[in-house]
């Protein structure tokens, strides 16, 4: 791959999406903004987490066919299908969330990668899934991703989109160091993701300003400590009264946040991301082959919790 690259680069937030919203609806707004990052110089557009539904996870659902109604059977579908035509009259590749419901039964929090051709050329599954699986009667809402998805079967992996080294993950996951290191260890050049935090954290009284400043914090010092780009999506703002934290944001590989969603609605954020800054880093003071002594890394793998020092 030639040196000095560049990418144009977009992430779209997304204000709420409602449970009375359609997908016709959503996807509109969706190839709205799609549009704009075209305009602003973008080539690749960002979109969150279970971008096409509300945050359904958030409610506890018993009967099945109201339950089915939030996955996608099949991608792209009939309903999805304008986005991907859109882009590709667009040459614009993009990244989308959306809940999966495979021929088997399967059910992933999914996200795939489009490229300019139109074609899916990646797909990722959530590994890290947070909340619980049981109904927590007291609590203000769930966060039921244990039960609505299966932890991911992908693994983390990159893929070379248009010609620069992408690598996937979802909302949790970007608050996970192992995320990034997998993928950069597969030479990852630009990490992208969506997510959907709740300002209120159901299981201890966290300040909401902790909320955006742990989702910061996570990006901000794995792209530095990956030499990698990082895209961030957020659908956020007020889903049938319940608020969650916006923020959306572009980092560059010194950790910097080169651009910041300032509203809870639609908005796009856009940069011209310089490929060659993460270079630098692979080639000094994070290069890999020269430095990582994986030796002494082996409890990563030997160890899920924390345990007794060792010996
Ligand atoms: N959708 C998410 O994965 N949300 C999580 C929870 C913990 C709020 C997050 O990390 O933002």
């Amino acid at each position: 791959m030639s040196s000095n690259r560049t990418l144009g680069l977009a992430v779209a937030q997304m204000g709420a999406v409602n449970l009375a919203d359609s997908r016709e609806a959503v996807v509109g707004r969706l190839i709205e903004m799609l549009r704009e990052a075209k305009s602003r110089g973008a080539e690749h557009v960002v979109f969150p987490e279970l971008a096409l539904t509300t945050f359904f996870p958030r409610y506890w659902i018993e009967d099945q066919e109201e339950l089915d109604r939030f996955y996608e059977k099949t991608m792209p579908n009939p309903q999805v299908q304008p986005l991907f035509d859109e882009a590709r009259k667009l040459e614009m590749s993009f990244y989308l969330g959306y809940a999966e419901l495979t021929p088997e039964g399967r059910r992933f929090n999914t996200s795939i990668l489009v490229n300019k051709a139109g074609n899916i050329a990646g797909k990722y599954r959530k590994i890290h899934l947070p909340g619980h699986s049981d109904h927590k009667l007291d609590a203000p809402f769930q966060h039921l991703e244990k039960k609505y998805f299966e932890v991911g079967d992908l693994g983390f992996r990159v893929f070379n989109l248009d010609e620069t080294l992408f690598g996937m993950c979802l909302c949790n996951d970007r608050r996970w160091p192992e995320t990034y290191r997998v993928l950069s260890l597969q030479s990852a050049e630009v990490v992208v993701l969506g997510y959907n935090t709740p300002s209120v954290n159901i299981h201890w009284n966290e300040p909401v300003h902790l909320r955006t400043s742990t989702h910061l914090i996570s990006m901000q010092a794995s792209a530095y400590q990956n030499a990698v780009w990082v895209a961030a999506a957020g659908k956020c703002g007020s889903e049938d009264g319940f608020h969650m934290i916006g923020s959306s944001v572009i980092v560059a590989p010194t950790g910097e946040i080169v651009a910041r969603a300032i509203t809870e609605e639609d908005e796009v954020i856009v940069t011209k991301a310089d490929l060659q800054i993460g270079e630098n880093f692979r080639q000094h003071v994070f290069n890999f082959a020269k430095h990582r002594s994986p030796e002494h890394y082996r409890l990563i793998v030997e160890r899920v919790g924390a345990g007794e020092p060792l010996a």
